[in-house]
């Protein structure tokens, strides 16, 4: 799987900061991610629903998961600096699902909320837990003030525990924003996400 990166230069990191990275891809920054460290801040593009046409045109693939650039379940951590400036341009590419975006503490499957709500929301960082409508967008902006691990989820009702949520990691040490791709949570036939 790990050709799946063949082309992209492995950023160098300890892998230690990333504990259960021995299952991961190598961290990366995608073409999503636009770092700028002089200004301590990172610009990172999210689409609900990016490769879900993608998913649904091949046979023998999980279709019913939503997605955020086509990753779901925490097969993808997005990881940033602690202190720095987070701005999120959210866009809902579904033909028909209004999606949100919001940053949570981590929940177990079992623990998840069937929805969440304006006080889960870590930071007050959140998009309309209502959603958004389909091909619409907008922008969340925070400052990734504490150390931490976190889940940047789908508030919308069933959404979270259907899967759509990916890891945000907040990490003390690190130089710019960047992602890892959990490959062990990649069914092996499912389409790539964005890269
Ligand atoms: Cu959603």
């Amino acid at each position: 799987m790990l050709a799946r990166f063949a082309q992209l230069a492995p950023v160098a990191l300890t892998l230690s900061l990333f504990p259960g990275a021995a299952q991961a891809g190598e961290p990366f920054v995608p073409s999503w991610i636009k770092n700028d460290p002089a200004a301590k801040s990172a610009a990172v593009e999210i689409i609900a629903d990016w490769n879900v046409v993608a998913r649904y045109a091949k046979e023998n693939v999980r279709t019913d998961i939503m997605d955020f650039n086509g990753y779901w379940g925490g097969n993808l951590t997005l990881a940033v600096p602690t202190g720095w400036s987070v701005r999120i341009e959210f866009i809902n590419h579904s033909s028909m699902i209004k999606h949100s975006l919001m940053v949570t503490r981590t929940y177990t499957q079992l623990e998840m909320p069937i929805k969440l709500r304006e006080e889960d929301a870590i930071w007050g960082a959140y998009v309309d837990p209502g959603g958004i409508w389909p091909q619409h967008d907008a922008q969340l902006n925070f400052v990734a003030k504490q150390s931490g691990s976190y889940f940047l989820a789908c508030p919308r009702e069933n959404h979270l525990r259907d899967g759509q949520w990916i890891g945000f990691e907040v990490r003390d040490g690190l130089e710019q924003a960047m992602a890892i791709v959990h490959e062990d949570k990649f069914p092996p036939e499912d389409p790539p996400g964005r890269l």
